[in-house]
C-alpha cells in the first residue's frame, strides 16, 4: 500500500497554510502537459479560495522568459513544474517571496518549496508537478482535479512501466474514489478513444507492429480477418467500440503477431498496461483517455497556444476545446507533411550506433523529435538503434536543436539518451537532458560533426559496444 511519509505530507501544509494566507497570485508553469495541468490546478484551487489569480505559461525559464515574470511584479508567484532548477536565475533577476511547487531536481532547499526529492521521492516515476499541485490542493481540502492530476502524470511518461506507482497510485485512488476516473488493464495502443481502428493500429509505435505499423491496408486486412467489422453503418468504430469479446480476440492476436516476429515478451507485455478513463467526459473523445489527454494538451503546447489546453482542463467545452481540436488536427497535419518528408526525400542516414537526419527547414523545431519517434514507429527508420533529428533553432541560426529517440527494447540493454544528450551537448556548446526513451539539446551548429562522432561512441559504449 502506498503511503505518503508524515514529514512530506507536513512540509505540503506548511507552504499551502502560507500560500493562503497571500491574495494576489501569478502562476506560472511549462507548457507541457504536466505543466498545463499543474496551471490549471493551482488556478481553479486559489479561485475558489476567491483569491485573484493570474498565470503565464512559458516554454521555459532562463534568464531571458524571467523578464516576462518581472513584469507582473507585485503578485505572489507560484512556480509550478519549473523553478526548482532555476532558484539561483530567480534570485539574481530579483524576484522574490515566491513559491515553488516542481519535482524537477532542485539546486537547493528553500523555505516556499515542495519538491519530493527532499523527502526520498523520485521526481520521474513517483509525481509529477500536477500531482504536487494536487497534493497541495488536498491539504488545502479541495480534491476536485484529481483525475487532472493523472493527466499529467501521464503526460510525463509516469506510468511507462504499466502503472502508477507511490503517491501517483494514491492520487489515482483519490480519483477513483470520487468516480472521476476508471483504470483497467487494456490495450494502451495510442487513440483507443478518438481514433478508428485501422488508424490505431496503423500510427503504433509503443510497441512497433511488424507489417502492420505504417500500412494502412494491412491493418485493415488483420482486422477483417479477425472478423472485427472496422464500422457500423457509416461510422469507423473506436477500439472503445468493441465489445470484451472483440477486444479479447483482438489482443491475443497481436500478442500471437509480435511472437511470430521474434519481439521481446517484454516488450510485447507493455502493450497492456493501466489505462485511465476520464468519466465526466464524452465517449469517443480525447478527453475521456488521460494519454489522448495529455498529447491534445502537449499538441496546444507546441503550437504555442498552451492557454487554449489550460482553458479546457478548467472546464470549457465551448470554443476552446474546439479550438483545441483544431489545433490538434493541423498538428497532426504537420507531423504527416513532416514524415512524407522523411520518406521521399530519403534524408535518414546512420553510424554504427546511431540513425540521424537533417530536417534543414522541412520539419519545426518543436514537431522534429514527434517526427522522429513516428518515422520510428511507422518503420521509416529501423529500431535497432537510437535516432537523432536536427533542425534549425529558430532564434539563433549559430545553433541547432537536437531531438534524440529510442525505444525500450534500446534502454534496456542501457541506452540513457537523457544522460548521453546532456553530457555530449556540454561539450559541444549547447546544453540537453531527458529521459532514456526520449531527450533533446542544442548545440552550436558549427559542431555538428563532432557531435555526431562522440554521440555514435557514446551510445555504442550505453549499448555495451566497444568498451
Ligand atoms: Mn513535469
Amino acid at each position: 500500500m502506498p503511503d505518503i511519509k508524515p514529514e512530506f505530507w507536513e512540509k505540503i501544509c506548511e507552504v499551502s497554510r502560507r500560500l493562503a494566507d497571500e491574495n494576489d497570485f501569478l502562476v506560472v508553469s511549462h507548457h507541457d502537459a504536466d505543466g498545463v495541468t499543474a496551471c490549471a490546478i493551482m488556478v481553479e484551487l486559489l479561485t475558489s479560495m476567491g483569491k485573484n489569480t493570474d498565470y503565464l505559461i512559458l516554454k521555459q525559464l532562463d534568464s531571458t522568459t524571467v523578464a516576462k515574470v518581472k513584469e507582473k511584479a507585485g503578485k505572489t508567484i507560484v512556480f509550478t513544474d519549473m523553478g526548482s532548477g532555476q532558484q539561483s536565475v530567480l534570485k539574481s533577476n530579483g524576484i522574490e517571496g515566491f513559491y515553488i511547487i516542481d519535482h524537477h531536481p532542485p539546486e537547493a532547499e528553500y523555505v516556499n518549496q515542495i519538491n519530493p526529492h527532499f523527502f526520498g521521492f523520485d521526481g520521474g516515476s513517483e509525481i509529477s508537478a500536477s500531482g504536487l499541485c494536487y497534493l497541495t490542493a488536498k491539504s488545502l481540502g479541495n480534491t476536485s482535479m484529481a483525475h487532472i492530476a493523472m493527466v499529467g502524470a501521464v503526460g510525463d511518461m509516469q506510468d511507462s512501466d504499466g502503472a502508477m506507482k507511490s503517491l501517483n497510485r494514491l492520487i489515482m485512488e483519490d480519483a477513483e474514489k470520487q468516480g472521476l476516473l476508471k483504470v483497467r488493464k487494456d490495450l494502451r495502443l495510442f487513440g483507443r478513444q478518438s481514433r478508428p481502428l485501422v488508424q490505431m493500429l496503423t500510427y503504433a509505435s509503443d510497441p512497433v507492429l511488424p507489417w502492420l505499423t505504417g500500412d494502412e491496408a494491412a491493418c485493415a486486412a488483420f482486422l477483417e480477418g479477425l472478423d472485427i467489422p472496422l464500422r457500423v453503418d457509416e461510422r469507423w468504430r473506436n477500439y472503445v467500440d468493441l465489445s470484451s469479446a472483440e477486444r479479447n480476440k483482438l489482443i491475443s492476436a497481436l500478442y500471437m503477431h509480435l511472437l511470430d516476429y521474434n519481439i521481446p515478451e517484454f516488450v510485447i507485455q507493455g502493450m497492456i498496461g493501466d489505462v485511465y478513463t476520464l468519466l465526466h467526459e464524452q465517449k469517443r473523445t480525447e478527453l475521456r483517455d488521460a494519454k489522448e489527454y495529455a498529447s491534445l494538451l502537449n499538441a496546444c503546447g507546441r503550437q504555442e497556444r498552451p492557454e487554449i489546453g489550460l482553458q479546457v482542463c478548467l472546464g470549457d467545452r465551448g470554443e476552446n476545446w474546439y479550438e483545441a481540436r483544431t489545433i490538434l488536427k493541423s498538428y497532426r497535419e504537420a507531423l504527416a507533411k513532416g514524415i512524407r518528408a522523411l520518406k521521399d526525400k530519403g534524408m535518414v542516414q546512420q553510424r554504427e550506433n546511431l540513425y540521424y537526419f537533417d530536417a534543414c527547414g522541412d520539419v519545426e523545431e518543436n514537431i522534429v523529435g514527434v517526427v522522429a519517434g513516428m518515422a520510428y514507429g511507422a518503420g521509416i527508420i529501423r529500431g535497432d538503434k537510437p535516432v537523432l533529428a536536427f533542425a534549425d533553432d529558430k532564434d539563433n541560426p549559430q545553433m541547432m536543436k537536437v531531438s534524440g529517440r529510442g525505444n525500450r527494447n534500446l534502454t534496456r540493454r542501457g541506452l540513457n539518451l537523457g544522460v548521453a544528450l546532456r553530457e555530449e551537448s556540454r561539450k559541444c556548446g549547447g546544453e540537453g537532458g531527458g529521459h532514456d526513451i526520449a531527450a533533446g539539446a542544442r548545440i552550436r551548429r558549427a559542431n555538428k560533426e563532432d557531435f555526431l562522432a562522440n554521440m555514435d561512441k557514446r551510445i555504442g559504449e550505453q549499448l555495451g559496444k566497444g568498451k
